[in-house]
């Protein structure tokens, strides 16, 4: 199984967005493996997001992602992180699908509610990133047997 990293960024939290978000995740039939609320410093976030640093746009990032505490997420699912990037929609949310969390919640590229990993090895990056093995659940979820496929689930 796949894992994501979801922040909800701080526009989620201040907008009061954070259940929805959730909740489309929990929908989907994702499970949640770990979650707590955080106020990301410097450091952190130049580790998170080492390949925009030298960007124009990261000096406004960075002092947007450390303006209010994030709800960070780690979720588990087959194929999930394609699955949670179609549900998040395209990082410009004016530009994003409707249906999908940016297209309908959002307007500003620097505004757009929700980090989520693009690839299955930088999802398990940013999980092991922002989350100690300890703050991870492994457990049964009975709903999968009417979710997957037996090769999907294993
Ligand atoms: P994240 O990483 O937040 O899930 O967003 P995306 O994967 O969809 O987009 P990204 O890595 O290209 O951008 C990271 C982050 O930077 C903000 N951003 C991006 C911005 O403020 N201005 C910009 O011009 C771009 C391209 C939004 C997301």
């Amino acid at each position: 199984m796949e894992r994501t990293l979801i922040i909800a960024k701080p526009d989620a939290v201040q907008r009061g967005l954070v259940g929805e978000i959730i909740g489309r995740l929990e929908r989907k039939g994702l499970k949640l493996i770990g979650m707590k609320l955080a106020a990301l410093d410097k450091t952190i976030l130049r580790a998170h997001y080492a390949e925009h640093v030298e960007k124009g746009f990261y000096a406004g990032l960075e002092d947007f992602m450390k303006s209010s505490p994030v709800v960070l997420m780690a979720w588990e699912g087959f194929e999930c992180i394609d699955s949670v990037r179609t549900i998040v929609g395209a990082t410009n949310p004016r530009m994003a699908a409707p249906g999908s969390i940016r297209g309908d919640l959002a307007i500003g590229v620097g505004r757009n509610l929700i980090h989520a990993s693009d690839a299955k090895e930088s999802g398990e990056r940013e999980v092991a990133l922002f989350f100690a093995e300890a703050e991870l659940f492994d457990y049964d979820k009975s709903e999968y047997m009417h979710l997957y496929e037996d090769f999907e689930r294993s």
